[in-house]
């Protein structure tokens, strides 16, 4: 009897040791600091954990204002960090930063942002529809709003109106043609989610709607999947915010007959792992063997 319970005693002291153990390694996972789950570069980020075998490193979700705030805590005291990270985003003109090379393409290549709106949208909007189908810009653009955006109290539509007040040739490219203030105060509804790049762009097309064309425009951010769901239900007008051909590649397949995609309105994005240059790795190959660097 005794010997039972002396016996029962060592399994359970062994069971409990294995599982603090298995906890413990959890723990010591590497982490990558992500954004929001909806996000195609999370998938690609799961992929290249994948990929490239990355068993001792773990992807932690959050948002884009958490990834930053991340960064910027690390490169306070020059811990070592890797996060999901895409360009153009101002972390690029704040810190000195450089993408972990990607042998094995998890990231896709280079990639472009393509503006999306709802069928029908053309024949009940026509001028919308041109100067959504005319607007472009640069990676140069979109980054100087975003660092405006960056400062201490900033407004983001009042940022956009100056990016618009300080670029008129370019507006007026986007507008030739049409009626100014002719939309006599006609909702239009776009669609977001709240990553730097994309608080900047929607912005923008909302300031020369509002305040070239007369038309009243309604912004709601939400999660990746809505708003890919949103335009091809009809419930919002459009979205500035397609990342493809990788990024939001699947999303576009589901929806690929119930949207009207009007082309790329910025080329040469790019999305992957970044670090601050001072980390001295150079790949994402090379994250697992020094996963113990990117604890917590
Ligand atoms: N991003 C910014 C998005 C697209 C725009 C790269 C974080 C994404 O991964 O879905």
């Amino acid at each position: 009897m005794k010997s039972k319970i002396i016996t029962m005693c060592v399994i359970v002291l062994l069971a409990v040791s294995l599982l603090t153990i298995g906890c413990a390694k959890e723990e010591e996972k590497g982490r990558i600091i992500g954004i929001d789950p909806g996000a195609g570069l999370m998938s690609a980020a799961e992929k290249a954990l994948e990929d490239y075998n990355l068993d001792n490193m773990e992807l932690v979700e959050g948002s884009d204002a958490t990834m930053i705030s991340a960064l910027n805590d690390a490169i306070k005291n020059e811990q070592w960090v890797v996060v999901t990270g895409w360009t153009p985003h101002f972390k690029f003109a704040k810190w000195d930063l450089k993408y972990l090379e990607d042998p094995k393409q998890s990231f896709g290549g280079e990639e472009q942002i393509n503006t999306i709106v709802r069928t029908g949208l053309k024949e009940d909007m026509p001028d919308v529809y041109t100067f959504l189908d005319n607007f472009n810009w640069t990676l140069d653009d979109m980054q100087k709003i975003q660092v405006w955006n960056e400062e201490e109290g900033a407004d983001f539509y009042d940022n956009a109106k100056r990016w618009v007040d300080e670029n008129e040739d370019k507006v007026n490219e986007w507008i030739k043609g049409l009626e100014p203030n002719s939309g006599n105060g006609q909702e239009v509804e776009l669609v977001y989610v709240e990553w730097a790049s994309e608080i900047a762009s929607t912005n923008v097309v909302r300031a020369v709607l509002q305040e070239k064309l007369g038309y009243d425009v309604e912004l709601t951010s939400v999660g990746a999947a809505a708003m890919w769901q949103g335009v091809a239900t009809g419930d919002v007008d459009g979205m500035v915010a397609a990342w493809l051909p990788a990024t939001h590649g699947s999303y576009l397949e589901e929806v690929k007959d119930q949207v009207d995609d009007l082309g790329a309105n910025l080329h040469g994005a790019r999305i992957g792992l970044v670090v601050p240059e001072y980390v001295t790795i150079d790949s994402i190959e090379e994250l697992n063997e020094n996963a113990a660097k990117f604890k917590k």
